[in-house]
């Protein structure tokens, strides 16, 4: 059938009003996705099956905190389509419009996230307009059971979890099996600040210099730094606590059980709380290849391709409609999941992070880290 000549005229008169617009509509992006995402975070087939339906060859590189990846998108041109920081780093990545709007017509699944997460996320990210989150969890404490019941003799373990890292009487008696604290300062930090009851991004700097204080009682007592290789030292018995994540702890404790390594190995809700954090998927300005990224979201957002995620590495998805897909032994670990008790006692995602608070954090650690 041919179109009456004033419909013809009518689109080219559109297109040349518009010409980028229908530039983008009509030459197809090339079938490549770069993905910059946290190690051991993600399941053997995500990819694979995105790629086989899709034709989309995927590149996947891995980091392992917050700070790295942000050094990236501030220098631009990261090459990356889809990155996926914390909330409260997101908070100052969309701040300064590192991030593209989502284009949610191209979004049907995001439908299947559960509205309590929307809610969180709508703190840092006015009307859940450029992020998405993949998994989240808290930072928290894990141990070797047997060694460090062994390693604190008749010492009974603290009430407060806690304790275990940030109290000398009981850290210094861990050193000899191995002690592990995040390679990341904001987890760190914030673990400190709230263990002296202050927030966890404190806005005060005389609450840095006191948790400095609290951090250099213990630095003689941490034997490694690590955010990524501290999951296999727990799995093999070369560390017996770790100031961690909780997934990475319960990656480590499975690990332990598949390879027979003889390790038992714990993750612990701290009774006063674990420091809650929500990863988020989101687009760079500069990202090559944005459709594809929409498309990378949307497929995450399936209901059996997030359950396939928590059942590999132990950490919470926001998808309501996933949990049958999820299998027993991660839906009924309390650590995973949390009940409505156990979220009512975590220490909340901070929004008032900032470029200064920032500076407050970094030197604070490296002062810890390096004992200067
Ligand atoms: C992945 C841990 C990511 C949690 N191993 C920290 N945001």
């Amino acid at each position: 059938m041919q179109y009456p000549f004033h419909a013809l005229v009518k689109v080219a008169g559109a297109c040349a009003l518009a010409l980028a617009a229908c530039g983008a509509v009509a030459q197809e992006e090339e079938k490549v996705l770069n993905i910059y995402n946290w190690s051991d975070y993600i399941a053997e087939d995500t990819i694979k099956n995105f790629e086989k339906e899709t034709g989309i060859k995927v590149r996947y590189d891995i980091f392992d905190s917050n700070e790295i990846l942000h050094a990236k998108l501030v220098a631009g041109k990261s090459g990356y389509d889809i990155v996926v920081p914390s909330s409260n780093w997101a908070r100052m990545q969309i701040q300064g419009d590192l991030f593209r709007t989502l284009d949610k017509a191209q979004l049907p699944n995001l439908k299947n996230v559960d509205a309590s997460v929307a809610a969180q996320l709508a703190k840092v990210d006015p009307g859940n307009a450029h992020v998405v989150n993949w998994l989240w969890g808290f930072t928290t404490v894990g141990i070797n059971v047997d060694k460090v019941k062994a390693a604190l003799g008749g010492m009974p373990m603290p009430d407060n979890v806690w304790d275990l890292v940030f109290k000398p009487e009981y850290i210094s008696k861990l050193k000899s099996c191995g002690v592990s604290f995040l390679d990341s300062s904001d987890d760190v930090i914030g673990a400190a600040l709230h263990y002296n009851g202050k927030p966890r991004v404190s806005t005060n700097s005389s609450d840095y210099s006191q948790a400095l204080t609290l951090l250099k009682s213990i630095r003689p007592y941490v034997t490694l730094f690590s955010a990524s290789g501290y999951i296999n030292d727990m799995a093999t018995g070369s560390i017996c606590v770790a100031l961690g994540w909780s997934g990475d702890i319960n990656i480590a404790r499975q690990r332990a059980i598949d390879n027979k390594t003889g390790q038992n190995i714990q993750a612990f809700i701290p009774k006063t709380g674990g420091l809650l954090f929500f990863d988020v998927m989101a687009i760079p300005k500069d990202a090559p290849h944005p459709g594809n990224a929409q498309k990378w979201i949307n497929y995450i957002l399936r209901p059996e391709v997030a359950a396939s995620l928590s059942n590999k590495v132990y950490y919470a998805n926001p998808n309501k409609e996933s949990k049958k897909f999820v299998v027993p032994a991660v839906a009924n670990n309390p650590t995973v999941f949390l009940s409505p008790e156990d979220l009512a006692k975590m220490v909340g995602v901070a929004d008032v992070m900032t470029n200064e608070t920032r500076r407050l954090q970094n030197r604070t650690y490296t002062s810890f880290k390096t004992g200067l």
